[in-house]
């Protein structure tokens, strides 16, 4: 039995730029539900957990911006995905910005001995409050699901680390500050930056991600960026970076996942409605969504 259970998180606390607390609203109304109902066999939409929508003081001194509410909100949604993951049903988080990652992860990764993570995205969220240049939570879920970053971020869920770094692949870096890349040479991750996208092409960069994951990994998490994507794909988003993923890129990517039947809960992340051109990120990112869970071009 295939059975997905939908989760929206309108998140906008981990970065600067409002209306991302309306990406969840955005993807239903580009008829996810209708989209993918063919593809499981039963599918539900347990809303969205509730975030609130105060207005951010901005401390200029305050290296974590948000921290405690960001917290408890996280665990809100872990403890909603765990309940998820513990009835048998694939989790599906629609965000919000992707400090959610670290509230999905919190849930999902105890299930796992070894969950491996793709990190489909624009930039590595590997930051800490020591190399962050923007106090910003959406630029350092991955750091602190690898255990690195403020205790109350990394113990949530009461354990520690969600996922170790050579069970994580990057796909589609193209704006890493430097205090990322030492980490990422330091841990020793696994990253296909754009560069190995051109070089490669998308089909080998997904066939090696796919054999590297299968063999150390017990279940997999796509935690999916929309800026992983080129903004003119992917407009409406809060930090657009040029030189991007296509969705033609993209679609091929979510279909080798799906073929490899690799992926056991999915996230995604930063769909902003305000900055988007007729909706149109939350329709590329219901799309891939149909890609991503099996639906075939013939
Ligand atoms: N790396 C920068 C910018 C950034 C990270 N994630 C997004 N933007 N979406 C930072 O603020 O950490
Ligand atoms: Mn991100
Ligand atoms: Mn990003």
């Amino acid at each position: 039995m295939k059975k997905l259970s939908i989760i929206g998180m309108p998140m906008d606390l981990g970065q600067l730029r409002r209306g991302v607390d309306m990406g969840p609203s955005a993807i239903r109304y580009a008829e996810v539900v209708e989209r993918l109902k063919t593809l499981f066999d039963e599918i539900e939409d347990l809303g969205d957990i509730p975030v609130g929508r105060p207005e951010v003081v901005i401390d200029r001194e305050s290296k974590l911006r948000n921290l405690e509410l960001v917290t408890e909100k996280n665990g809100k949604l872990a403890e909603e995905v765990d309940k998820v993951v513990q009835r048998g049903w694939f989790p599906l988080v629609l965000g919000g910005d992707h400090s959610i990652a670290i509230g999905t992860l919190a849930g999902v990764s105890k299930h796992y001995k070894n969950l491996g993570v793709i990190w489909y995205d624009a930039h590595g969220d590997l930051n800490t409050a020591d190399t962050s240049p923007s106090g910003n939570i959406h630029g350092m879920p991955l750091a602190v699901s690898m255990g690195i970053g403020h205790k109350m971020l990394t113990e949530l869920g009461g354990y520690c680390p969600k996922v170790s770094p050579e069970n994580i692949v990057i796909i589609g870096a193209r704006a890493l500050d430097e205090g990322e890349k030492d980490l990422i040479k330091e841990k020793g991750i696994k990253v296909y930056t754009m560069h190995e996208i051109d070089r490669m092409g998308m089909a080998k960069v997904m066939e090696e991600t796919i054999a590297y994951l299968k063999n150390r990994t017990d279940g997999v998490h796509l935690s999916l960026d929309l800026d992983g994507l080129d903004p003119q794909d992917a407009p409406g988003v809060g930090t657009p970076v040029f030189g991007g993923i296509t969705y033609r890129e993209s679609h091929l990517a979510m279909e080798m996942l799906a073929e490899a039947n690799l992926i056991t809960s999915a996230e995604f992340v930063e769909v902003n409605p305000i900055l988007d051109e007729r909706n149109k990120t939350a329709k590329v990112a219901v799309e891939l969504m149909g890609s991503l869970f099996g639906e075939k071009l013939l």
